[in-house]
């Protein structure tokens, strides 16, 4: 994973690097390994004993697109129910979602669906969401099928992977295809844009009248 950019403008002969931010909330229900994917995806670790998250945590990273730097604020959500009434407070204006459930786990998966329904009904209407059948690695104990959770991923119209944060299996690779689905240029309403979808920090003129996000 890297990240790169920073220094305006491009000085002509080099295609200009555009930077484009999004917030991007994990939910799900407890120990999935939602903290586990993105300790994964940040910082390239895995630990077998994760603690529990508290309310919520907070961690940013980029994935880089052709001439596009995607930088993630990550929310990482607690999936201790207790915590259920927090979570509008940060999936409200996330421009992609995370749903995670552990496949050897299905009462997991039904958690998942309904986070999914909440976020159809109240999160932006144009938020990507990607369900994430995570702790791939645990295959011999698999309860939730490949197939079945494709086909619900399909009729609702999610990204999906199984993913393993033990492994890295399809980690990094779902970041991804969440930055690379990321809407493109709001050419209809670019202050809202901007402060919705994304914003290309290194144009000075860009902040108020243009958002990005390309790359592919
Ligand atoms: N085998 C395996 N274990 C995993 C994987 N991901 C997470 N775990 C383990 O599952 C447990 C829970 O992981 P967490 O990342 O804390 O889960 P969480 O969803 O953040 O849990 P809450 O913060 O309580 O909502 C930890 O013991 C992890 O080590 C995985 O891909 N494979
Ligand atoms: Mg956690």
């Amino acid at each position: 994973m890297s990240s790169r950019g920073s220094g305006g403008r491009s000085n002509g002969a080099l295609p200009q690097t555009k930077i484009c931010q999004f917030k991007l909330v994990l939910l799900g229900d407890m120990a999935v390994g939602k903290s586990s994917l993105v300790l994964r995806f940040v910082k390239g670790q895995f630990d077998e004993f994760q603690e529990t998250t508290i309310g919520a945590a907070f961690l940013a990273q980029s994935v880089c697109l052709d001439d596009t730097t995607v930088k993630f604020e990550i929310w990482d959500t607690a999936g201790q129910e207790r915590y259920h009434s927090l979570a509008p407070m940060y999936y409200r204006g996330a421009q992609a979602a995370i749903v995670v459930f552990d496949i050897t786990k299905p009462e997991t998966f039904e958690r998942a669906k309904a986070w999914v329904k909440e976020l159809q009904r109240q999160a932006s209407p144009n938020i990507v969401i990607a369900l994430a059948g995570n702790k791939a690695d645990l295959a011999e104990k698999r309860l939730v099928e490949y197939e079945e959770a494709q086909a619900y991923a399909e009729d609702t119209s999610l990204l999906f992977m199984e993913t393993s944060a033990k492994t890295a299996m399809n980690v990094n690779e779902i970041f991804l295809a969440i930055a690379k689905k990321m809407p493109k240029t709001d050419t209809q309403n670019p202050t809202h844009a901007a402060r919705h979808r994304g914003v290309n920090l290194q144009d000075p003129d860009a902040q108020s009248t243009r958002a990005c996000c390309g790359g592919n």
